[in-house]
């Protein structure tokens, strides 16, 4: 029982807290759902120490202290992308294609072969939109894959690329993503999500698959045994409101299907994009957003800080803020956030180094697979 466990059920009454946030840390002692209105309530009158204990207490019971990591690597095959979103500095449009990249399948199976005899166990496929990429070349690219290298689990694609590239192809989204699967495609990441509520989304990001089409994406996916993991891009125009709601429809499909790994709530960075006027979140704000969500998302195990994009200290912190997941070593193979202005510019971590950052704070590392499953729990210092 938190307030118990926590021996603040005394401080908390004693205190001036509003009753209604006393009443949700009696939720969560319970173990009941927070309403829409109770997140909402959390985000304008939640403090930081408040909304981390209860986040804290939440983590600990369900992981007692463990905090995960993966050995992975991205391939980003292209950043030309046919969409427009106003965050984004990673694209190109088509007819400046010079100024950006666009792998052969050659030059992506060399990058797998690199990892060969590696401990890595996930490749993470994701980039731009590219309009001659197809469905036939991705799983062309995923059986090539398979073939090579059986037991890399193979993470692909964002709901924004699966959508584009199966209209394309004149298919159902469940024709493309059996085809897809049949291929080799074995889970889903979170990207693409951005915020589903349209008052939003029309502005950030109008013309890629609205939100009702990406929950369409990851509910077949996980109809089809896959499974994916959900992302929230916040700090930017959205309000407290559409935060809660786009959780809300994370959790209702979660209810459904059970089939997310995660959810990765991913901070607004402001670098070199069409919305750079807008000031980036605070970390007292971050902290706060992981807290809450860790609260809200009840029925999701895992709440991940992708240290690359939040910077590694950061990152860290949120292990005392309801975070139980590091994503993983990446090895310098993302672009996305470096060229969005983060502070990590090449982003690579060795295991040493993650294991590092975890029993900094009190925490136990443990390898995990893609579908976290435990691999290895470091109870003792890690070489190399
Ligand atoms: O959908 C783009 C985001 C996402 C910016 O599933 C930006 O394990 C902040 O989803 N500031 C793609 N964010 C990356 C992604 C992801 C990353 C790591 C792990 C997983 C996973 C998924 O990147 C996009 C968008 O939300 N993004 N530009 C920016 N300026
Ligand atoms: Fe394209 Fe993705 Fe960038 Fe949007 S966020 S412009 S879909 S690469």
């Amino acid at each position: 029982m938190i307030v118990k466990d926590l021996n603040l059920a005394t401080v908390l009454k004693q205190s001036n807290l509003d009753s209604r946030l006393l009443a949700i840390a009696d939720k969560v002692q319970n173990q009941e759902r927070l309403t829409e209105e109770e997140g909402v309530i959390l985000f304008e009158k939640g403090e930081l120490g408040f909304v981390g204990a209860l986040a804290n207490h939440i983590a600990t019971r369900l992981h007692n202290g463990k905090v995960y990591f993966n050995r992975n690597f991205h391939i980003e095959p292209t950043n030309v992308c046919v969409f427009t979103c106003n965050f984004c500095s990673y694209s190109r449009q088509y007819k400046h294609r010079d100024d950006g990249w666009e792998l052969g399948m050659e030059e992506m199976l060399d990058i797998v072969r690199k990892y060969d005899g590696q401990p890595v166990t996930e490749v993470h496929i994701v980039g731009g939109v590219h309009p001659k990429m197809n469905l036939e070349f991705f799983c062309e690219l995923l059986s090539k894959i398979r073939e090579h290298n059986p037991g890399l689990h193979r993470k692909g694609f964002t709901a924004v690329e699966l959508e584009y590239m199966i209209r394309k192809a004149k298919l159902t989204i469940e024709e493309g993503m059996q085809k897809l699967k049949d291929a080799g495609l074995q889970s889903l990441p979170g990207g693409g999500a951005e915020i589903f509520h349209p008052d939003v989304r029309n502005v950030i990001c109008a013309d890629k698959v609205d939100g009702t089409g990406w929950l369409h994406i990851h509910e077949t996916a996980h109809n089809l045994g896959m499974h994916s993991n959900a992302t929230m891009l916040y700090g930017h125009i959205e309000k407290y409101e559409h935060r809660i709601d786009h959780m809300s429809r994370l959790r209702q499909l979660q209810d459904k299907t059970g089939g997310f790994n995660c959810f990765i709530p991913l901070k607004f960075r402001n670098g070199d994009n069409d919305m750079s006027h807008i000031k980036e979140s605070t970390i007292v704000e971050d902290l706060r957003l992981y807290a809450i969500a860790r609260i809200f998302m009840d029925n999701f195990r895992n709440l991940k800080a992708y240290w690359p994009m939040l910077g590694r200290q950061t990152a860290q912190l949120t292990l005392s803020f309801g975070v139980n997941d590091l994503d993983g070593t990446i090895d310098d193979t993302t672009k996305i956030y470096s060229m969005a202005g983060a502070e990590e510019q090449k982003p690579s971590l060795s295991t040493e180094e993650l294991c590092d950052m975890i029993t900094a704070v009190g925490r136990i590392p443990v390898e995990r697979d893609t579908l976290y499953n435990e691999i290895k729990v470091y109870t003792e210092a890690v070489a190399g």
